[in-house]
């Protein structure tokens, strides 16, 4: 039977627990039609004496603070690889689950409410939060330059935990000019977005493109102007609101559930390129490859129903330690996953040593980059893309040595090839 969780449906601390959860393959619901100040109730004071949610019910009773909720649903699982498998494993995800509770959170919480109409907003305090935050984020990327995760080489309750933790940041406040001087940072807060598991419980995520306002001081001879700039009389229902805050803040996962539009790529007109017959010929050529698949490719394709593109990863400098470069490759491909029926893809790391260049070649449907991989898949921003012109022989051939892992390619050796097929 699934353990019954209270709180708002898109409250950042829930998520720990619902993604725990969902790694942990144990059963939690938030209970139906969590309503504002539900948790004032003497039924819920007594499960939490703060009257503050998430609140876990469990067979031996309520559990509160949403660190320890999470803790509880991974435990449930015996071994659960969230937890490490050595004691300085589960040493270090402490570390960082209090790193993430002491250094991260309050920071980004004493930036938010203020800006959210819950406190009184001042600019010195603001401005120490984003001073502490900047050190801690800054102590954290220098951490991810060198680790794809917290701690070891897989996901852990450490890594939830930060995740939900940055989440007010990233959509709210920590605009891309400002997470642009923790680049290891942003990298590993997509990647975790992007797992599935996570993937589940939060739905796609933005990165907000402005800071929050400041909520402007309602001075009665301008009602009009107040009103403007602070929509939706939010502090006004101030105390109300505070336990269903962040579902009132999350509007996109509201939305989260729209029903599908056929893709418009399979409107276009039908195609001689069957691309599974490319793929197949792909797979299946062991020798002679440039005789059977480059040709074979080149007689396949179809001009006016795909488009060849190169891409160029933008921040090369940053790529300074081959399996953290090897990782955010693989990153990308996963998460093209959802393309799989409209391209193939090659992405070659090239160097023999740091700092690697990334650079791939890309076949889509289309004439165009589909714009459902534009918006879907944050890394296509990471990269510069250029049309291949197949008139010019020279691209053509470079898209037979990428398609082959030619080496060396560009006079360099190959750290790692990877096919998206
Ligand atoms: N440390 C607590 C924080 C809980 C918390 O601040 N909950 C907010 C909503 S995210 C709340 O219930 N506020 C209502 C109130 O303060 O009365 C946890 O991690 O669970």
């Amino acid at each position: 039977m699934a353990l019954v969780l209270h709180a708002g449906k898109t409250n950042k601390n829930a998520f720990k627990a619902l993604i725990a959860a969902e790694y942990s393959g144990v059963q939690v619901e938030l209970v139906p039609n969590f309503e504002v100040g539900a948790n004032k109730t003497p039924e819920f004071i007594k499960m939490n004496p703060i009257g503050k949610v998430p609140v876990l019910e469990t067979p031996d009773g309520p559990i509160f603070e949403s660190n320890a909720i999470a803790r509880y649903i991974t435990r449930l699982k015996p071994d659960n690889p969230l937890y490490g498998s050595a004691l300085i494993d589960y040493a270090r995800i402490e570390q960082w689950i209090d790193f993430a509770s002491l250094e991260i959170d309050p920071n980004i919480l004493n930036w938010y409410r203020p800006r959210m109409g819950y406190g009184v907003y001042l600019p010195p305090v603001e401005e120490a939060a984003i001073s502490a935050l900047k050190r801690a984020l800054g102590a954290l990327n220098t951490h991810l330059a060198l680790n794809t995760y917290l701690v070891g080489h897989a996901v852990t309750l450490a890594d939830i935990i930060l995740t939900c933790n940055l989440f007010l940041g990233f959509t709210h406040l920590m605009t891309k000019s400002f997470t642009a001087e923790f680049p290891h940072v942003e990298r590993y807060f997509w990647t975790l977005i992007n797992q599935p598991n996570f993937k589940k419980v939060l739905g796609e995520v933005k990165q907000s493109d402005k800071v929050l306002p400041v909520p402007s001081v309602k001075k009665p001879s301008k009602p009009k102007e107040a009103a403007k700039s602070k929509p939706k009389e939010e502090p006004k229902k101030e105390v109300k609101k505070e336990a269903a805050q962040p579902a009132a803040e999350a509007g996109e996962e509201e939305e989260a559930p729209k029903p599908k539009p056929k893709n418009p790529l399979d409107l276009l007109p039908p195609s001689k390129m069957i691309l599974d017959e490319w793929k197949r010929l792909y797979s299946n050529t062991k020798t002679n490859f440039r005789e059977v698949a480059i040709k074979g490719f080149w007689d396949m394709y179809d001009p006016e129903g795909y488009s060849l593109w190169f891409c160029d990863y933008k921040y090369n400098d940053e790529n300074t330690v081959s399996f953290v470069t090897m990782n955010k490759v693989g990153g990308f491909l996963q998460r093209m996953d959802l393309a799989r029926k409209y391209a193939f893809g090659k992405m070659l790391v090239i160097g023999s040593g740091p700092p690697f260049k990334v650079r791939g070649l890309w076949l889509f449907r289309g004439q165009e980059i589909p714009q459902f991989v534009l918006d879907e898949c944050y890394d296509m921003e990471l990269y510069d893309w250029r049309k291949v012109d197949i008139a010019d022989e020279a691209q053509k051939e470079r898209v037979n040595q990428m398609i082959e892992d030619q080496e060396p390619f560009e006079g360099e050796a190959l750290l790692d090839a990877k096919c998206f097929k």
